[in-house]
């Protein structure tokens, strides 16, 4: 994997850039759709390709181990060729799945035990394991196993997990260093910083992180309950110490403002379920604002979903149309609403990185925060 920082803006911290992976390049500011079981929910290969325009999408190691389980996925030849997504991949190392999802759980120095949340089975995880799945599955970014700390969460418990991701940190490197791809193209392993919303442990552990010298850096334990402002000024304090040269993965983060507010911190990379999982629901984010769908206001109104968009989706249904599929609970409400979310997200992203470079990042920002945060 290579990393070019095209431009940083003088104005914020945000920045234009370029990743290239043996799957292709991906331009950054960057938002990953997340395909959980190795699909993105309701959206075919051709359509995030093609509609969509997205560069890399994300699966999880904890439901790919689960279902359909490592041997069928070596024997596809790895997730890429089961789901005919040819383009980049990164997974998550279940580090967060597994606390979110799972049953009872023991979090010992060793690893993680855990019931499966589809058949009760019990399953250990540990930072070897967890690096030979993700060889297994194939992604070209894999992730470091780490804990994520709930929020709230005293500072005692936040020191000692912070201290344990980073042992576990180390067993990931090392057996990582002493593995090789399964498919010919090459891996690459990011790091994850936690310590939760103190900052003294927020710098240790970039510091960390950073130390290890890894070709890109993650940041976890955020966006699971705190407010946005201690979010960004986590962000901010970790950012500044993380090498500039290198990429840098908000997991999990967020809504449209918050990814606003995080590019302009110096954040490279996003993924969230809120786009997907928020459209099956009908919530649609738009340039205006946040529609529900389901409101009786669009009832009858027959325009486009979205006016001036390149999409097919929101050119050719209207809100009535797309209101009644959702209260029919149709598929095809679902597929249009996740393609439209999908589809603002990512518009969202390029047109930061188009602004980065044309030096007006921070003016359309502050005026993108008002417009996409109103409800509709
Ligand atoms: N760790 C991992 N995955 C994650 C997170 C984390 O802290 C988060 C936190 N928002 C989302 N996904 N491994």
């Amino acid at each position: 994997m290579k990393f070019k920082l095209e431009v940083t803006d003088s104005h914020t911290k945000a920045r234009a850039g370029e990743i290239t992976t043996d799957h292709g390049v991906i331009q950054t500011p960057i938002f990953m759709p997340v395909g959980t079981a190795g699909s993105v929910k309701a959206v075919h290969q051709r359509e995030l390709e093609n509609d969509i325009k997205a560069q890399i999408i994300l699966g999880n190691t904890y439901h790919l181990y689960l279902r359909p389980g490592l041997s069928t996925l070596e024997m596809a030849g790895g997730l890429h060729k089961f789901n005919g997504w040819e383009k980049p991949i990164l997974t998550d190392s279940g580090g967060y799945q597994v606390y979110s999802l799972s049953g009872v759980r023991k979090i010992k120095e060793e690893g993680v035990t855990f019931r499966s949340h589809i058949d009760g089975s019990k399953h250990l995880f540990t930072p070897e394991g967890v690096m030979d799945t993700q060889r297994i599955i194939g992604a070209d970014i894999i992730m470091a196993f780490d804990e994520c700390t709930p929020y709230p969460c005293e500072y005692g418990y936040a020191r000692r997990s912070m201290e344990m991701t980073h042992r576990w940190l180390k067993r990931c490197c090392d057996h990582f260093d002493q593995t090789q791809p399964k498919y010919g193209y090459s891996q690459t392993l990011f790091p994850i910083v936690q310590g939760s919303v103190y900052k003294d442990l927020r710098k240790q552990s970039a510091e960390m992180i950073a130390s290890f010298e890894r070709e890109g850096n993650a940041i976890g334990g955020l966006s699971v309950g705190e407010p946005a402002e201690d979010m960004y000024e986590m962000t901010e304090i970790v950012c500044d110490i993380l090498p500039s040269d290198k990429p840098r993965y908000l997991m999990g983060v967020g809504t449209p403002v918050n990814i606003l507010e995080n590019i302009a911190l110096g954040i490279d990379m996003f993924d969230c379920v809120m786009p997907t999982r928020n459209a099956r629901n009908g919530m649609l984010f738009t340039k205006n604002g946040i529609i529900n769908i389901k409101n009786e206001r669009w009832k009858n109104d027959f325009s486009p979903i979205e006016e001036d968009s390149d999409l097919f989706a929101d050119r050719n249904y209207s809100k009535a149309y797309l209101r009644h599929l959702a209260h029919s609970n149709e598929i095809l409400g679902s597929q249009i609403a996740t393609l439209h979310n999908l589809h603002f997200y990512i518009w969202l992203v390029s047109e930061a990185r188009a602004k980065i470079i044309e030096g007006t990042f921070n003016e359309w920002k502050n005026k993108m925060v008002k417009q996409v945060a109103q409800r509709l």
